[in-house]
């Protein structure tokens, strides 16, 4: 496999600044030296600056940072649709507003081949607010409603080349999810999996489930990782904590049975905030997350079906 990894330190999206430290920090962790040592060529394709846009004042006084954030989505869109189409791009945030650029870059590729494209959401949030119910204003709360084509960006956001079908798209991990939210992710028919229902399920079989669905439709899958969909106890370094997240072992498994898959195109890691770790150990679970997502594993499994 070739890993084309992309640095995109965006943290205006955030309601806290750290994020921009978060490429860094993967590198530091070495990132690029564990896909190596799994027999991957690994490029550095450096890190993406933000375009200058203009954008006229929104409706929403709550809004935080629009012109900052929509000047980075159209950079990001394009440095995603470069980098994808062939090999493995990983997106290194930068807070989680990073995906409304690498989801329509990737959508805007996948749509030129026949491969229908999914997004599997690993997060404590949907992030499915538009323009007008955010009401913390953080626009790293908007990019799956974005990339899916909710209605009220237009005129803010880049037009989108190619919208993500919402019923391709499975939200794991959910435990905080506003009024607004949770009504739309309804109404666009969003595959939920919340933290009680991989509590009640187990995580195994609600992915097997779906990476199913999406290896029948002939699809490519794009991988969205927060932080925060992890326990905090285990990754402390991310802005929005919610207590109740997925374990070390339930994070592993996703990646593992990812990797079993082969469906994986394109990965975001985001919402690092290097500035709240403990001695780099979130940084680090994250390397090696990404490790086993790319075919780290404990033995060699004599069978892969069941
Ligand atoms: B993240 C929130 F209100 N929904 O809009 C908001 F709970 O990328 C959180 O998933 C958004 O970390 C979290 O600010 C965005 C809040
Ligand atoms: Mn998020
Ligand atoms: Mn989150
Ligand atoms: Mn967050």
């Amino acid at each position: 496999m070739h890993c084309k990894i992309l640095g995109i330190p965006v943290q205006d999206g955030a309601g806290r600044m750290g994020c921009e430290m978060g490429p860094s920090a993967l590198r530091t962790a070495g990132l690029v030296a564990a896909l190596g040592e799994l027999g991957h060529q690994v490029t550095d394709l450096g890190t993406v600056v933000p375009a200058r846009q203009d954008v006229r004042l929104h409706g929403n006084p709550a809004l935080r940072a629009l012109p900052e954030i929509v000047a980075w989505t159209a950079a990001i869109s394009e440095a995603a649709y470069e980098a994808c189409g062939d090999g493995m791009p990983i997106f290194l945030g930068g807070d989680h507003s990073m995906a409304a650029g690498t989801l329509s870059g990737v959508a805007r590729r996948a749509a030129e081949t026949d491969r229908p494209l999914f997004v599997l959401w690993l997060d404590a949030h949907p992030d499915f607010h538009t323009l007008e119910t955010s009401t913390s204003g953080n626009l790293h709360g908007v990019p799956l409603a974005y990339a899916s084509g909710q209605p009220g960006f237009e005129g803010y956001f880049p037009p989108l080349q190619a919208a993500i079908d919402p019923t391709r798209i499975c939200a794991m991990g959910l435990r905080s999810v506003d009024p607004a939210e949770r009504e739309a992710l309804h109404h666009a028919g969003v595959t939920v999996h919340d933290m009680r229902a991989l509590d009640e399920h187990g995580l195994a079989p609600l992915l097997r489930t779906f990476l199913e669905r999406v290896a029948t439709e002939g699809g490519c899958l794009h991988v969205s990782l927060d932080v925060d969909f992890l326990d905090p106890a285990i990754a402390p370094a991310v802005g929005t904590t919610v207590p109740g997240g997925a374990t070390f072992r339930e994070a592993h498994l996703a990646m593992e049975m990812l990797h079993d898959s082969g469906l994986v195109t394109s990965l975001d890691l985001v919402e690092l905030n290097p500035f709240l770790d403990e001695r780099g150990r979130t940084a680090t679970l994250l390397v090696d997350l990404t490790a086993s997502l790319l075919g780290r594993r404990i033995m060699d499994r004599p069978t892969r079906s069941h």
